[in-house]
């Protein structure tokens, strides 16, 4: 039982709650209205420590990081802030003492989807180790009306409704009118002689936004350190521009807000191309420009030498999209403190640190000149100040080789270039895994790693072992703290305990025992979800993430084809019963991911209605993959499916929380999968695919694959099965895929080599069958996985970047 509240004093708080929010009595309470109840019941709790957090930076004037985000994928609050406020148990005994069952006031909370995938859920698990670890943190972002799309199935197809998260209001988020800041679009730039032969820029003529800012509490673990997550929100400066509304120009005079109104309100639910969409600049200028001035508000309270801003602030870029603060910081010192010119851009870089999360060359970031200057004048020709200063260095380094200078410059043919912009303009620039940061230092980056090979470093991603095995696996979190104690929770190599319990027969039943119930749960939710009936004796085999060519969801697909073709010619094969789960969002324009999806859904529908088959294959494709999905899927998994083209999946995270909740990777040596594979040791392990270094040479080397076609019997008779009528009664849907496998369809064929790794992908997957038949063994690589899964969390991650990038130190909250 906690101490902060007693049980029947949180029942009587609920019981008060619903009836001043509701005007009922608990009994007549919806699981909704409970909720609203329950929340504002332990805010109380959470308020104290949250400012009480506050008052200590403030008055101890301690270093701050400022995880700069697009996103910010938190998941629900309600099960997380418990776990981690070690309510968990005690407010669950209350909600069932009163006749209430607790998993349906969980479910009754939307669960935000403010980020697109990897890049914003490893931005919440981050935020999650920084109050555990006790050090001073805001995430600061946007508070989007409308987080990434409701995906909903329709014939198979993908159909996009929009998530209305506020709808129900927002419990978690404190509006701070107080702080609100205004940002500057367009207009003009004026210089103005200050009198001693210098100029001040200021901008004119511009539309204005006021910023208002949002906070959410983010909890540590067992302590009493509750950071900030800030998000942004756009509001009108003026309602009515009353100049224009006497004109009777009445559009013009309600111009400005419709502009602040729209500003905010929906996450571009791309992760790879959009191009120069002017939105999306003002998004993050709009979300950068308010940070950016409050941050120097704030240190200015304190000091008064710039120079000691580096001692107290840490800007972290996530990936790009952030970047406009390198020019936003220089104006704010430049323009509006009188800081010279090198002092300001020497401050600047000792800020900021830029993380990249992809090779990608879609998702790199570059603006059009015009759009740019236009709705970011002054900020333009901060960019252009600090383009010109950086090519005089390259030029006196490496002389005047205009190919050189044409590869390497901020702005070139016509384009700001964010991720120079954001190299250039920090201490630091980091990889997400050991093998993306040497792909991005001797491929991607290359001309940038010779140039500062110091700035180069590499932050292996990592999760949070609160949420993704305290909370979402509350059977195995129990058996592994009962085992070895509850150390895990805070620090995730305590783990490495269990590897003498990989060959105890007891604990490997239990193991086994648990991971079976959280399948025979899954499996209930399906057929209630999804009308399917899967065997919770067959392996499930999962594979959720985005859906893009590169992440390979046709490699599955088609493996999946081939092995129904071998069961329709030989109903007899001795296999193992398989489930075959897919979660996967489609950008909305994405329309060969979407064909995909429906291919996916197509597979489906044949082969779980072909009783031939014995029910020895089962595929099911679940819509809407979220975190609070994710929570439920991941604890089921036996397999876990991250087989990505090598060199291509910059980390994945998603690898790492299956591994934590025992189930058994098959996948390609990309990203973190290769320090999975250290960690565990091949045995432990199905690995399969050409490295990315093969990959590389393919990709320069003459491949075909019509010759694989030729060659492969079982390849030639699943990609036959896409265009004879299989999945689709002769209606040539599917001749897309085909031909991008086959021919490349204007671009190359095959592009991401599904047809070359499907032979050694199918051997893993007869691997993974004999495996699974000796179940003793299974066990014994399960429980190893999670053993060795300490590497993973997000708390080590945060240590380094903390300690190496950083230099931020822990302040403890006391009681
Ligand atoms: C890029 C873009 C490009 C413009 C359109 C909007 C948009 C939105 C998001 C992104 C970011 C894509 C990059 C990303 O999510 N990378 C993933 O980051 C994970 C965390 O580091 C990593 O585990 C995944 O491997 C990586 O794909």
């Amino acid at each position: 039982m906690s101490q902060l509240l007693d049980k029947e004093t949180l029942k009587k708080m609920i019981r008060e709650n619903v009836k001043t929010l509701y005007r009922k009595t608990l009994e007549a309470a919806s699981a909704e209205e409970v909720y609203q109840a329950a929340v504002f019941a332990i805010r109380d709790v959470i308020t104290d420590k949250w400012m009480k957090t506050h008052d200590e930076y403030y008055e101890k004037d301690v270093k701050v990081v400022y995880y700069l985000s697009m996103e910010f994928l938190m998941g629900r609050f309600f099960g997380n802030s418990l776990i981690n406020l070690e309510m968990y148990d005690e407010v669950k005994e209350v909600l069932e003492e009163l006749g209430i069952d607790y998993n349906m006031v969980e479910d009754a909370e939307p669960d935000p989807g403010l980020g697109n995938g990897g890049l914003g859920r490893l931005a919440a698990c981050f935020l999650d180790s920084l109050s555990t670890l006790q050090l001073p943190a805001y995430g600061c972002g946007i508070r989007y009306h409308y987080g990434i799309f409701e995906q909903k199935i329709e014939n198979g197809y993908q159909v996009e409704a929009p998530d209305n998260w506020l709808e129900n209001g927002d419990p978690w988020g404190i509006k701070r009118n107080e702080y609100a800041v205004e940002v500057k679009f367009g207009g003009n730039v004026r210089a103005v002689p200050k009198g001693n032969g210098e100029y001040r820029f200021v901008q004119e003529n511009y539309q204005s936004v006021i910023a208002v800012p949002y906070d959410y509490p983010v909890i540590g673990y067992g302590n009493n350190t509750v950071n900030t997550l800030r998000l942004w929100e756009a509001r009108a400066k003026n309602k009515l521009d009353l100049k224009f509304f006497n004109e009777g120009n009445y559009q013009k005079a309600a111009e400005e807000e419709l502009l602040a109104s729209t500003m905010t309100d929906v996450l571009y639910p791309a992760d790879e191309h959009i191009q120069g969409k002017e939105l999306r600049l003002r998004q993050q200028y709009f979300f950068i420009s308010a940070t950016v001035q409050r941050v120097v508000e704030r240190f200015k309270k304190h000091h008064t030498n710039f120079h000691e801003l580096p001692d107290k602030v840490a800007f972290q870029l996530n990936d790009t999209h952030p970047t406009v603060a390198v020019a936003e910081l220089m104006r704010v010192l430049v323009d509006e403190n009188d800081v010279p010119w090198d002092d300001a851009w020497e401050i600047t870089r000792k800020v900021c640190a830029y993380t990249n999360h992809t090779i990608m060359a879609e998702a790199l970031e570059k603006w059009p000149m015009e759009l740019f200057s236009r709705l970011l004048p002054r900020i333009y020709q901060i960019v252009e100040e600090i383009n010109r200063r950086y090519c005089l260095e390259l030029q006196a380094k490496y002389g005047m080789d205009p190919e050189k200078l044409r590869r390497m410059a901020i702005i070139a043919d016509g384009q700001i270039r964010m991720a120079y912009l954001a190299i250039v303009g920090s201490h630091s620039v980091n990889g997400v895994a050991a093998l993306h940061t040497e792909i991005l230092k001797h491929q991607e980056l290359k001309d940038f790693y010779e140039l500062y090979p110091e700035k180069f470093n590499n932050k292996t991603n990592g999760i949070t072992q609160r949420r993704w095995l305290l909370h979402a696996n509350h059977g195995l979190a129990g058996l592994i703290s009962e085992t070895i104690g509850d150390g895990w929770i805070t620090e995730l190599t305590e783990l490495e305990k269990l590897l003498p319990y990989a060959e105890d027969e007891n604990f490997r039943r239990r193991f086994m025992e648990i991971k079976k119930a959280n399948k025979v749960a899954l499996a209930k939710y399906i057929k209630e979800t999804k009308g399917i009936d899967i065997n919770p004796d067959s392996i499930f085999d999962i594979q959720v993430k985005r859906l893009h060519e590169y992440k390979r969801q046709l490699l599955n697909v088609l493996h999946i084809i081939g092995l129904y073709n071998q069961l329709k010619m030989n109903p007899g094969m001795d296999m193992v019963p398989r489930t075959f789960i897919f979660g996967a969002k489609a950008a909305a324009g994405y329309r060969r991911a979407k064909l995909i999806i429906k291919l996916i859904n197509a597979v489906a529908d044949v082969v779980n209605n072909d009783p031939t088959i014995e029910g020895k294959i089962k595929v099911v494709f679940m819509e809407n993959y979220r975190v609070s999905l994710a929570e439920r899927l991941i604890p089921a998994a036996d397999v876990s499916e991250q087989i990505s083209t090598a060199g291509k999946e910059a980390s994945g995270t998603g690898n790492m929380k299956f591994m934590l909740n025992g189930a058994l990777t098959v996948g390609t040596m990309d990203g973190a999968n290769v320090e999975i594979y250290e960690e565990v040791g091949k045995d432990n392990i199905f690995i399969f695919g050409m490295s990315a270094e093969e990959v590389q040479a393919k990709y320069h080397d003459h491949y075909d694959p019509w010759f694989i076609y030729n060659m492969n019997q079982e390849v030639r008779m699943a990609l036959t099965s896409l265009i004879d009528g299989t999945f689709d009664q002769n209606t040539d849907l599917f001749r897309e895929l085909y031909d991008a496998l086959l021919n490349g369809c204007g671009g190359r064929a095959d592009e991401y080599f599904v047809l070359e790794d499907y032979a050694d992908y199918a051997r893993a997957q007869w691997d993974i069958d004999k495996a699974y038949r000796d179940q003793t063994k299974w066990a014994k690589m399960a429980i190893v996985n999670v053993a060795k899964s300490g590497k993973f969390s997000s708390d080590r991650t945060i240590r380094q970047y903390a300690e190496e990038i950083w230099d931020l130190k822990p302040l403890h909250i006391e009681d």
